[in-house]
């Protein structure tokens, strides 16, 4: 499994959300803190990742998925069966349809 990497802010209850999950079920996460006050997640290179600018987004890979719900659906799934990239396309449905994020086989 590649190391899942959490963008969040400290002050952010949506991220708080994903990174308590991620304590409780013990999945080690690097943590990005992304600068909200400097509109970091409004620039290009955040937005390639999520093209609502919001956190929190997880990144798994190549599997990005936005929206606190679907990350907390994503990580649930992951520790019950491991089989992440189908279950990633219903994450992608959690999320809205934002078929960009991942796109199934
Ligand atoms: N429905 C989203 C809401 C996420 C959200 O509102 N995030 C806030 C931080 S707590 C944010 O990124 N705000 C910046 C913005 O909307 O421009 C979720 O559950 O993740």
């Amino acid at each position: 499994m590649s190391t899942i990497k959490l963008y969040r802010h400290a002050l952010s209850g949506h991220s708080h959300r994903a990174q308590l999950l991620l304590s409780l079920l013990g999945l080690d996460a690097k943590l990005v803190d992304v600068e909200l006050a400097a509109g970091e997640h409004k620039q290009a290179a955040f937005l390639a990742k999520n093209r609502f600018g919001q956190l929190p987004l997880l990144e798994d890979g190549d599997i990005v998925i936005a929206d606190s719900n679907a990350i907390l659906v994503y990580l649930a799934w992951l520790l019950s069966s491991g089989q992440h990239f189908s279950f990633a396309k219903k994450c992608d449905v959690q999320q809205g349809g934002n078929g960009k994020q991942y796109q199934p086989e």
